[in-house]
């Protein structure tokens, strides 16, 4: 059976690949909570893949999709000129203004009416796959009544005829029992978009509640996300703490996997925290590093609070640092967080194996012990951060990002 990815950083190994064909998948958001560019990123992962695209707006303007989709920093424009996506405008009459789409119908509220035109709008698409956006089946609810969602068996069967698959949005107003039942089940697959208030922070994340092809819905994994302008979709963990023993390579590891980084040090060594922003295969992470010395200890339990996963940086030819960094990890009482080891230094002479890390650390083989090294040995400064090979950065965020979410 074919795929369909959508370029949402973890939803397409929920799913499996992606999309299936004939399907429909549902991004069922909670009141607050912004669904529109989860849809507009599989639309351009779509476009970009040669797909053809079908946007049923009911919701808003046309080109207020399309402003919104540069916003985020992506262009439609060259594949409307080459006819590979399709307005059907459906929400021009219910505001009594005049179309200015090809598509478009007369009278909104008639849910056969959208049936028939989605119809036509197959005439131009040509013999590929289409997806089929509609936005949203909350208006349409609103607007046709209840029943209007029974059209969407007779677009599956459409669906089935011209090669096509279904991202609807939805948005979980106080609607009756009967009808979120009834979406539950003529939907293939959903995609919940909650939050969850912490103080003033308000997280966001998605879970695939249903999925009726091989894929996974592991009850309680949630991912947390944000949406960037530009940029999108984005796995969004707030906090990962680089802790480690004096000198083994923290702020060199923060200012190696930052797009951007602050520290605040003194003669070569940190003496409050290094700050850096990760932008990396989907994710938009913060990473704090702590001071090192022993005499900074009592800021390590402010500095590890809400962490949500650990790099414990070692120093591979110092075995004086693997002893530090547990002590650190008790201080800042990140025990049992998702951790993985960075063997720092691996290019120095004396350098200890991952092997021997792990032995000598008592490690369990679940913990990833992954080595680094300065990119250009010549290049290192005594006492400044050294830039780190990224390949070996990227194996260390990947392994805890696995470990996360
Ligand atoms: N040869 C080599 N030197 C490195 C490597 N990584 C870091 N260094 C050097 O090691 C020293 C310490 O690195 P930092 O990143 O400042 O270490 P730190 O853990 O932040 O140190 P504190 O904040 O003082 O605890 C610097 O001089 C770096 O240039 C590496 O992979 N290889
Ligand atoms: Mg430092």
């Amino acid at each position: 059976m074919k795929t369909y990815a959508t370029s949402i950083p973890r939803l397409d190994e929920f799913l499996n690949g992606g999309l299936r064909p004939y399907t429909i998948t549902i991004l069922w958001a909670y009141p607050g909570i912004e669904n529109a560019p989860f849809a507009y990123q599989a639309l351009m992962e779509r476009l970009e893949s040669g797909d053809t695209c079908i946007y049923i707006n009911q919701s808003k303007m046309s080109s207020a999709v399309e402003n919104e989709i540069e916003h985020y920093g992506w262009s439609i424009k060259p594949y409307k000129e080459n006819e590979k996506i399709f307005f059907l405008d459906a929400y021009s009459s219910l505001i009594n203004a005049k179309s200015e789409e090809r598509f478009s119908v007369k009278n909104s509220r008639d849910p056969k009416e959208i049936t028939k035109t989605l119809d036509n709008v197959f005439d131009f698409t040509g013999p590929g796959h289409t997806l089929v956006i509609y936005d949203s089946l909350s208006t349409m609810i609103d607007h046709c009544g209840d029943n209007s969602i029974d059209e969407l068996r007779e677009w599956k069967e459409i669906f089935k005829e011209k090669n096509a698959t279904g991202i609807f949005l939805f948005t979980e107003w106080q609607y009756d029992k009967k009808i979120l039942n009834k979406l539950r089940l003529i939907s293939d697959a959903i995609v919940q978009l909650k939050a969850i208030e912490e103080k003033v922070i308000l997280r966001e994340f998605f879970i695939v509640s249903k999925v009726n092809w091989d894929g996974k819905t592991k009850k309680g994994i949630s991912v947390p996300f944000k949406i960037a302008a530009p940029g999108g979709v984005k796995v969004y963990i707030p906090k990962i703490l680089v802790t480690g023993a004096y000198n083994s390579g923290k702020s060199s590891f923060v200012h190696s996997a930052s797009t951007r980084a602050v520290s605040v040090d003194r003669v070569g060594t940190t003496i409050a925290l290094d700050h850096g922003h990760v932008d990396y295969a989907g994710f938009s992470v913060d990473l704090f590093g702590t001071p090192g010395q022993e005499r900074f200890d009592p800021i390590l339990e402010l500095l590890g609070g809400e962490s949500l996963g650990v790099i414990a940086m070692v120093d591979s030819t110092n075995p004086q640092s693997l002893i530090r960094v547990k002590t650190m990890l008790e201080k800042s009482k990140s025990v049992g967080l998702p951790v993985v080891i960075a063997a720092n230094k691996a290019d120095l002479e004396g350098a200890m194996s991952p092997d021997e890390i792990r032995e000598k650390m008592s490690l369990p083989a679940e913990i990833p012990i992954i080595q680094v090294t300065a990119e250009d040995l010549s290049k290192v400064k005594e006492g400044e951060p050294a830039k780190l090979k990224e390949e070996q950065v990227h194996e260390v965020l990947d392994a805890l990002f696995n470990k996360i979410v």
